[in-house]
Formats: structure tokens, sequence, C-alpha cells
């Protein structure tokens, strides 16, 4: 029995809650993607390959975390590693897509704060260096992106167009208070419960990177494609 969801085990619940999500979401983008303007289609392509990509490792991370009791941690940083540069590229497909050329370098600067971010979280919470150095090396990765997006190279192109610039300030907003989700998981589910000589609160922990996920994944792809179909259908009145 143990090896099944029980209703006790709310964070397994959550588990499955977003593993089962992360399907209908992707069979959606990859729907729609057939039907937006041409330029949208590779962006549409990307939110749903993040999210098909989510979805395999949370089925997985269901599965551990109902047999063992434990945090996936494994699963949970490839999943990351594969998925947040990918949602980077999202950026960039978006000013690709609205005809703007940025340099490549705006892609790699992205590129660069996100595997600073997500080696500092993983070399903490699998104690390569201490839970605080982790959390700091990964808070500078994440102030790199957040300044790439607000002040860089990127921000200026993107004031352009008006639907680029809708799109770009929610895409912004989910990095900036979306991701703030996972740090607050970090600090209070694995921080503060070393710190006072506890051990990890892998409850709270995946509860609320779970959560997160679950907003970060499919509203970021919800953002995406209503441009998408916006941009799309002010082409059809044009025509
Ligand atoms: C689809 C998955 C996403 C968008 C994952 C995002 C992950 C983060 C924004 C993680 C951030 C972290 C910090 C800013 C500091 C310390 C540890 C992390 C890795 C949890």
């Amino acid at each position: 029995m143990e090896n099944f969801l029980q209703y006790t085990d709310y964070v397994g619940v959550s588990f499955w809650i977003v593993s089962v999500a992360m399907v209908p979401a992707t069979v959606f983008f990859l729907y729609e993607g057939m039907h937006v303007k041409s330029s949208w289609r590779i962006s549409m392509l990307v939110v749903g390959m993040v999210t098909l990509i989510a979805g395999i490792h949370y089925y997985y991370m269901r599965d551990y975390w109902v047999s063992t009791g434990e945090s996936p941690i494994v699963y949970r940083y490839i999943d990351w590693f594969l998925t947040v540069p990918l949602q980077m590229i999202e950026f960039y497909l978006i000013l690709v897509a609205a005809g703007i050329t940025v340099s490549s370098n705006v892609f790699w600067r992205l590129l660069i704060g996100t595997l600073v971010m997500l080696l500092g979280g993983y070399a903490g919470e699998v104690s390569w260096v201490s839970p605080g150095l982790g959390f700091v090396i990964g808070m500078a990765g994440w102030i790199l992106i957040i300044f790439e997006i607000y002040r860089g190279e990127s921000s200026l192109k993107a004031k352009t167009d008006k639907n680029i610039l809708k799109a770009f300030n929610s895409l912004r907003l989910i990095v900036l208070v979306g991701w703030s989700i996972y740090p607050v998981g970090y600090i209070f589910g694995f921080i503060t419960p070393m710190i006072s000589g506890n051990e990890i609160n892998t409850n709270f922990l995946n509860l609320i990177y779970n959560l997160a996920d679950f907003i970060n994944k499919i509203l970021f792809g919800l953002i995406i494609w209503n441009l998408a179909y916006q941009d799309s259908k002010e082409q059809e009145l044009k025509r």
C-alpha cells in the first residue's frame, strides 16, 4: 500500500496534480502552436517542450516521493537544468518573432545566469557546499538574469513594440515574482531548519517547489500563448 498515494500525503497529492496538469498543458500548447501565425510557432513549441519535459520528470518525482518520502533532488534539478534554459531562450525568441534583432550575447548572459543559479541551489541541496553558500551563489545567478531583462540590452529593444512590451512585462514579472517562490521554499524548507538544528523540512520544500513549477511553467506558457493568439488574430483581421 505504501507505494500508492495516500490521502494523508498532501505533498504527494501536489506531486500528482502537477504531473497530471503538465500533460494537457503540453497538448494544448502544441495544438495551439499549429494555429498561430508562423512566426510564433517555435515559441509555442518551446513552451510545449517545457511542460513535456516537466511532465516526464514529475511522474518520476511523484513515484520517488510516494515510495521513499524523500526529496527527489536529482530529478528536480535535471528538470530545471533543461527547462529553465528553454524558458530563457523564449525571451530571445519573442524578440525574434517580433522582428527585433538582439545580439546572441543576450542569450548567453541569460544562460550563464541560469546555470549559476541552479548550480548554487543544487550544490547546497546535495551538501557539496553549505546551504547558505549555495543560496548566495543561486541568488547571484538570479540577480544576473533580473538585471539582464530589466536593465540589459533586451529590455531596451523590447520597448519598441506594444505587443512585445506587454508580453515582455508579463514574462519579466514571472521571473521576478513567480520565481521568488523558489528561494522562499529553499530558505524555510532548507536553510532555517538546518540553522536551528532540525531536519530539512522536505514537506514544505517540495510543496512550495511544486506550486512554483505549476505557476512558472503553465502560466508562463499561457502568457506566450495569449500573445501569440492576439498577434495572430490581429493579422487575420487585417487581411
Ligand atoms: C521550471 C522551473 C523553474 C522556472 C525553476 C526555477 C528555479 C529557481 C528560480 C530557483 C532559484 C533558487 C535561488 C534563486 C536561490 C537558491 C536556490 C534556488 C535554486 C532554489
